[in-house]
């Protein structure tokens, strides 16, 4: 009978299912082919854990996968509710105390094969969990759109493992109770980017809307935001593929040096910790810190007769 095997934990607030059994064999190739591979031809995974009836909105899902680095302890396959995700922190922080739940890895150095590149993550004692990102950028500054509903918007895009446009101070306050609302907005940002073809260098959609504003509690945090996720779903953590891009934009504005702290909240104020290694020609190295807690296991099965068994696909609703 087929089953899948899932550890659950979250990440300031945001969730995490991992598949620990029961997923595809996807040995050979790089990670970059197992990603395309994943993607083509194993969507009933992503849909069973991150989908309804088992899933929801802003549920993300990591495949664990063999890897041919012999320098990584596995590679992963990040997925939400809608497709595939490059790379995921939030995702990270939960693979490792996944991996630490299982007795896989003990506290110190631990580095895991992505999508789009190795990624180191450090496990402490203390249960803090850091991640040395993938090379992170601003692409362009203080990009105008127009937002229907909202008429001129500025926004940065940057990379920091996944596409974002960064906003300051403009659209509905950042406040938890606001959260509808920012979300209309965030969403009809993206389709102004979509529409006046605002996009990667190679064409990919600027998928994730990062708003920032003010820390609540100014002794805690630096800065708080809200992250609009592909699909309809905000990040309840403060995204760290988000505040990776977000150092990038500190750092091209020369408001972050190396040695120096950022500490980003997010919507329901859990922080992560961020700093940065400078590679030349704009380019930084994010260090992104924060906490996850397993809470959950379990065991799906696939009964034959139900209609749903592989998650309800999005394109029919
Ligand atoms: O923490 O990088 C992150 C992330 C991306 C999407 C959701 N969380």
């Amino acid at each position: 009978m087929q089953i899948l095997e899932i550890i659950e934990s979250h990440t300031g607030g945001e969730p995490t299912r991992v598949v620990i059994a029961g997923g595809p064999d996807l040995s050979a190739g790089s990670m970059e082919e197992k990603f395309a591979y994943f993607k083509k031809h194993h969507d009933w995974l992503r849909r069973t854990v991150c989908n309804e009836p088992r899933g929801h909105d802003a549920m993300v899902g990591a495949l664990i996968t063999p890897t041919t680095n012999e320098d990584c302890v596995c590679g992963v396959i990040f997925f939400n509710n809608v497709g595939t995700l490059h790379m995921c922190i939030h995702g990270t922080i939960g693979l490792v105390m996944t991996l630490k739940f299982m007795d896989l890895i003990d506290v110190g150095v631990h580095k895991i094969d992505t999508a789009v590149g190795v990624i180191t993550a450090t496990l402490r004692e203390d249960g803090l969990v850091e991640v040395v990102n993938v090379p992170s950028y601003r692409l362009a500054k203080n990009v105008p759109i127009h937002v229907a509903g909202y008429g001129e918007i500025f926004g940065d895009v940057a990379w920091g493992g996944n596409w974002f446009f960064l906003i300051n101070g403009q659209g509905p306050e950042v406040a938890y109770a606001n959260r509808d609302a920012l979300a209309e907005f965030s969403k009809n940002v993206r389709a102004a980017l979509t529409e006046q073809k605002i996009t990667a260098p190679d064409g990919h959609e600027i998928d994730h809307v990062e708003i920032f504003a003010p820390a609540a509690d100014p002794a805690l945090a630096d800065s708080r935001n809200f992250v609009f996720c592909p699909g309809h779903a905000y990040d309840r953590s403060p995204c760290g593929t988000g505040t990776s891009a977000k150092l990038a934009c500190l750092y091209a504005d020369g408001k972050i040096q190396p040695g120096e702290v950022w500490r980003q909240a997010g919507i329901l104020d859990s922080v992560f910790t961020g700093s940065i290694e400078v590679l030349g020609e704009g380019k930084i190295v994010p260090r992104i810190s924060g906490r996850a807690w397993v809470n959950g296991k379990s065991t799906y099965y696939f009964d034959p007769t139900d209609p749903f068994r592989f998650g309800i696909e999005e394109s029919i609703h």
